[in-house]
């Protein structure tokens, strides 16, 4: 396994439920060591091209409205095998699929506001980390807990 990025993202429903600090403390508490964090306002151009795969759903301009309707915190963390474990801490896309003890799980219960987003490859999380962060945003750093988290 290799160090990894993603692209975690806490959705406008996170934000205006004050889940903030609890979504940031899962992948915190878990080991993850976080690279870059801002609160933004999303312009659509910004959303439509980070959902472009997405562009013919049906759903596409809710999805589009949804993201852009109020601020979103925007993370790019780091660690081995992040993407995986990432996707696994999030839970499945409708939050009432997902497991018990995963953020969606817990947390939401519609799949059109299940208040966060991780990126589903390592590809992508270095293709959305460079859409949403400008250079100079992200930090490279040694947390004072990585010797106790890695041998
Ligand atoms: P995920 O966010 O789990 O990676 P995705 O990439 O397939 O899921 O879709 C991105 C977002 O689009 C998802 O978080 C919520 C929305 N979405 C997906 N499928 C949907 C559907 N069938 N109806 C409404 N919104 C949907
Ligand atoms: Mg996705």
């Amino acid at each position: 396994l290799e160090v990894e990025e993603t692209y975690i993202m806490v959705k406008p429903d996170g934000v205006q439920r004050g889940l903030v600090g609890e979504i940031i403390s899962r992948f915190e508490r878990k080991g993850f060591k976080m690279t870059g964090l801002k609160l933004f306002q999303c312009p659509k151009e910004l959303a439509e091209e980070h959902y472009k795969d997405l562009s013919a759903k049906p759903f596409f301009p809710k999805l589009i409205d949804y993201i852009t309707s109020g601020p979103v915190v925007c993370m790019a963390w780091e660690g081995v095998g992040v993407v995986v474990s990432a996707r696994k801490l999030i839970g499945a896309t409708n939050p009432l699929q997902a497991e018990p003890g995963t953020i969606r799980g817990d947390l939401a219960v519609q799949t059109g506001r299940n208040v966060v987003h991780g990126s589903d490859s390592s590809e992508n999380g270095k293709r959305e980390i460079a859409l949403w962060f400008k250079e100079g945003e992200l930090c490279q750093w040694t947390p004072a807990q990585a010797p106790w988290l890695q041998e």
